[in-house]
């Protein structure tokens, strides 16, 4: 049976460099546009594993002229039904790993953002897109379906309507709009999506962990629960975060005038 989980990770496919508490984790086969082969996921969820203690974000990025084009449909040609169900379930925790980890995560995209680079980039908390990136569902074209949980994830930035049209018609989002729908919060020029993504990524760093946990496990799941069940979780991840004596050295140091004031941009 076919399973990244059972693939032997193709390391040299997703490389990390450390920049203090940022980890950059790049997609590393251009010549293949990052297409996203079993080696490479499970070399992705080896580098996610490893990341040591001491990185408080991730920035997420592919290395060439894409971000990624989607599943390594090399791969695909040979599978059976059972196999396909399977393998798309082996992605599955991969990218739960990404979305519920200990740290958030900063997709820096640019050129392709197709297929399964678009569910990859939803696993992430954060999605800077330079003015080069265009997002697109082949799969409607391809005679497949999404299969790296891009019926959960997507709908919930850009709506159902939206996704469905996209894998319908094959619509390409350019960069612009798709921000403008919700598959990105940044947009920024050409060539600049990494040095947004890895100030963003420092920003984050520099907040209470338990924050940031509370916000990347916290959210999206009080998103998915009724509104009396969500405001009671919302008051015990308040409870637990503000117990933390770094919450309170920081309410102190706003307190005494030496923390950070509110800016206008
Ligand atoms: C690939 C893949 C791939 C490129 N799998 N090999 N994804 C797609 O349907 C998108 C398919 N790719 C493209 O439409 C284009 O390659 C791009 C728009 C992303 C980039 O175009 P370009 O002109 O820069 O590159 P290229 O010449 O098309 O590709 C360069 C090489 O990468 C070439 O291999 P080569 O051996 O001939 O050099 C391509 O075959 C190879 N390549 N993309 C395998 N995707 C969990 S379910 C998710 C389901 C999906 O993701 S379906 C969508 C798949």
């Amino acid at each position: 049976m076919v399973s990244s989980r059972q693939t032997a990770p193709d390391l040299a496919s997703v490389q990390v460099e450390h920049r203090g508490a940022v980890a950059l984790v790049r997609l590393s086969r251009p010549t293949k546009r990052n297409a996203l082969s079993d080696g490479l996921m499970a070399a992705l969820a080896q580098r996610f594993a490893e990341l040591p203690d001491t990185t408080r974000a991730v920035v997420l990025h592919g290395e060439g002229d894409h971000f990624c084009a989607g599943l390594d449909l090399s791969e695909l040609k040979d599978r059976d039904a059972a196999e396909g169900l399977h393998h798309s379930r082996s992605w599955f925790p991969i990218l739960r790993e990404i979305e519920f980890g200990r740290v958030p995560v900063v997709a820096a995209l640019h050129g392709a953002v197709v297929g399964g680079g678009l569910e990859l980039a939803c696993a992430c908390h954060v999605r800077v897109a330079d003015e080069t990136a265009f997002f697109a569902l082949p799969e409607g074209m391809r005679g497949i379906f999404v299969g790296g949980g891009g019926s959960v994830r997507l709908p919930r930035l850009i709506g159902t309507h939206r996704m469905m049209d996209m894998m319908l018609t094959g619509r390409v989002y350019p960069a612009a709009e798709g921000v403008s729908v919700g598959m990105a919060q940044y947009l920024v020029g050409p060539g600049e999506a990494l040095t947004r993504a890895l100030a963003l990524a420092e920003r984050m760093a520099t907040n209470a962990p338990m924050t940031n946990y509370a916000l990347i496990h916290g959210l999206p799941r009080i998103a998915e629960q009724p509104a009396d069940h969500g405001l009671l979780m919302e008051s015990m991840l308040a409870g637990i975060v503000q117990s933390a004596p770094e919450a309170k050295a920081r309410v102190r140091a706003f307190l005494d005038g030496s923390g950070p004031k509110v800016k206008t941009p």
